[in-house]
């Protein structure tokens, strides 16, 4: 049995580690959150994402997949660790570094390291080269010399998955293997092979890590632009929905959808990477990165004039996730709306979201904040902000808000099927 080292427990190593472990694999996760390991031991999944649960509770049941805080010798090292930002938008590299410290002295002659977070280009090369100065007995591979004669293959195979369709993808997508050399990339995509149905596209490191940042900032541009039209609908009394489902009639037009602020872990931050490298060339990808951030500051604003109207407003938002249908709040411009009007004065806040079942710590101590469920909100409210898209969100009917004011950035009301089904006073953002 191949022995596979996953190191990084999180939305991205938690459910490759279980999948690996489902064909056959001896899995051993590394993270360094003693609750997530003891979690993960007693089966337990430490976030919601559809199917997760029942692969982690095979895995573990079957011993194939357990939890520790220190890496161990292996076939196969795969780093899913967090690459975030720190001040000035520069690429924060520490946890990569750091697994990269952990298991090079564990790597022998034969093992594969792959580095799947995503990172800056260069990222690889500098993690060859970290292992390369802990282990002087082995030879690591370098860009220089593709047939040169190495202990250890190295490879960037970014993950590409989708929260909440990750396991799905996780097997059916494409995936970009950069080999620091050609054999890196042949035993990267024997390793894949083993579940991946997708095709394998080669490539070399540096590209495969430019190729994931660029996915990303693609994806936020086009947000950026549906956003900004939302924006300029907002200003000129036309409804942005509307208009964008129109447009996409077209043949070459395909907008994406605005919402309340592009939030997350990857979208929110990745494109900040290839400003950081190259920033007088990249004007485009920051204005799209400013134009996404200010979006919350929008329905803000929007939400101020109504609530402006009451004495004591009892405002009910309806999702705080960053996204519909998941349970993450990380970056999320919706719990960044809500934080924002808790500070307010004269307010009341119902957060209303079925994905979570407390309110967050940001929200605790807030006197003013009740967690409720959408009936409560319902009755008891003046002002409905809509932020999320939850599907058991879409299936409330518009006139059920008839009586209240609803500020709308995820697009739930839009286009109501029937004039009288409009409530009294919505904005659609
Ligand atoms: N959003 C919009 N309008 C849209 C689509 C999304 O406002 O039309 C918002 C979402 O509400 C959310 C944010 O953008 O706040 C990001 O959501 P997302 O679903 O676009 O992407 P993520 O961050 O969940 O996952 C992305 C994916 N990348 C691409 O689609 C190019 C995923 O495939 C990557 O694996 C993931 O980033 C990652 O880990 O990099």
């Amino acid at each position: 049995m191949k022995k596979l080292c996953m190191v990084g427990l999180g939305y991205i190593g938690l459910p490759t580690a279980a999948m690996f472990a489902s064909r056959g694999f001896d899995v051993v996760g590394v993270d360094i959150n003693p609750a997530v390991c003891e979690a993960i031991n007693e089966g337990r999944a430490h976030f919601h994402e559809p199917d997760l649960q029942m692969l982690l509770s095979a895995a573990v049941s079957t011993h194939r997949l357990r939890a520790q805080p220190e890496p161990i010798e292996a076939d196969a090292y795969i780093i899913a660790v967090p690459t975030p930002f720190r001040e000035g938008n520069k690429p924060d590299m520490t946890y990569v570094e750091a697994a990269t410290k952990s298991i090079a002295p564990h790597v022998r002659a034969g093992s594969l390291v792959i580095l799947e977070s995503t990172s800056p280009v260069g990222s690889t090369e500098a993690m060859a080269a970290t292992l390369a100065a802990a282990r002087p007995d082995l030879r690591f591979p370098t860009l220089k010399d593709n047939s040169a004669t190495i202990d250890v293959h190295v490879a960037h195979c970014p993950e590409r998955i989708l929260p909440g369709q990750m396991l799905r993808e996780l097997v059916a997508n494409d995936r970009i293997i950069g080999g620091m050399t050609d054999a890196c990339s042949k035993a990267a995509q024997e390793l894949y092979a083993n579940f991946v149905s997708g095709r394998c596209h080669f490539t070399d490191a540096r590209t495969a890590e430019f190729v994931k940042l660029t996915e990303n900032a693609f994806r936020d541009v086009n947000i950026a632009f549906a956003n900004e039209l939302s924006m300029i609908c907002d200003r000129i009394g036309v409804d942005v929905w509307a208009a964008i489902q129109l447009a996409n009639r077209h043949p070459r037009v395909n907008i994406l959808q605005p919402g309340a602020g592009v939030g997350g872990h990857c979208i929110a931050v990745d494109p900040w990477f290839i400003v950081d490298a190259a920033p007088e060339e990249s004007r485009l990808i920051r204005t799209a990165r400013e134009v996404n951030d200010h979006k919350p500051m929008h329905v803000l604003n929007s939400i101020r004039r109504h609530a402006d109207r009451f004495k004591t407003p009892v405002i009910a938002c309806y999702g705080v996730t960053y996204k519909p249908d998941v349970d993450d709040l990380r970056e999320s411009p919706a719990l960044h709306i809500v934080e924002e009007i808790a500070r307010w004065e004269n307010v009341k806040i119902l957060v209303c979201d079925p994905f979570i079942e407390a309110l967050p710590k940001s929200l605790v101590a807030n006197k003013n904040v009740r967690k409720v469920d959408a009936a409560t909100a319902l009755k008891e409210s003046d002002i409905a902000v809509l932020l999320v898209s939850h599907g058991s969100f879409r299936q409330i009917e518009a006139n059920q808000f008839l009586n209240k004011v609803v500020v709308d950035a995820a697009g739930l009301l839009s286009a109501p099927r029937r004039v009288e089904d409009a409530p009294r006073s919505v904005s659609r953002l």
